[in-house]
C-alpha cells in the first residue's frame, strides 16, 4: 500500500510553538502533538493543514514552508511538518476537536509535554528549521 500523509503544523507566534494534547482515540490521550491530520485523496498537504487547522482549532492559519524530513507513523502514515502562522484576525485557537488542552511552549519549556513518540524527531526538526523558536 502507497504511503498516506498526515500534517502536522509547526504554528509559531511571539516565539512560541503551539503543542495540543489529545484526547482521541484512547491509547493516544494524554499526549501531546503538532496539531494536525490525514490528507484527503485530491487535497494538497498545505491545504489539508489548513483545514485541520481550522477543524481541529477554530483558526485561521496561513501555512507556509514544508519542515524537511517524514517521520513514520502506524503504517501505511507518514508524518510531515508545516510551519504556519495565525492569519491578522483569525480566533485564538481552542481545543475544539480531538484535544483536551493547548499550550503555547516558549524556547524552554518545549520538552516540558509529553509528546507523542513520534513528534519528538518532528519537533526537532521544526526547531531546526525555524531557528531558536
Ligand atoms: N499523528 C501523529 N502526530 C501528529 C498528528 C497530527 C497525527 N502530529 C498520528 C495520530 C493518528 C494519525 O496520525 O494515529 C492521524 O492523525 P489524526 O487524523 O487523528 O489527527
Ligand atoms: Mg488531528
Amino acid at each position: 500500500m502507497s504511503e498516506r500523509i498526515v500534517v502536522g503544523a509547526a504554528l509559531v507566534e511571539d516565539g512560541r510553538l503551539l503543542a495540543a494534547r489529545r484526547s482521541a482515540p484512547a491509547e493516544l490521550a494524554g499526549r501531546w502533538e503538532l496539531p494536525g491530520g490525514k490528507v484527503e485523496p485530491g487535497e494538497t498537504a498545505d491545504a489539508a493543514l489548513a483545514r485541520e487547522l481550522r477543524e481541529e482549532l477554530g483558526v485561521d492559519a496561513e501555512v507556509s514552508g514544508r519542515v524537511p524530513g517524514e517521520w513514520p507513523l502506524r503504517a501505511p502514515y507518514v508524518l510531515q511538518v508545516w510551519t504556519a502562522r495565525l492569519r491578522p484576525g483569525s480566533a485564538a485557537p481552542e481545543p475544539l476537536q480531538d484535544h483536551d488542552a493547548l499550550r503555547w511552549l516558549g524556547p524552554d519549556e518545549i520538552w516540558d509535554v509529553h509528546w507523542l513518540d513520534q513528534d519528538v524527531p518532528a519537533v526537532r526538526q521544526a526547531l531546526a528549521h525555524l531557528g531558536a523558536v
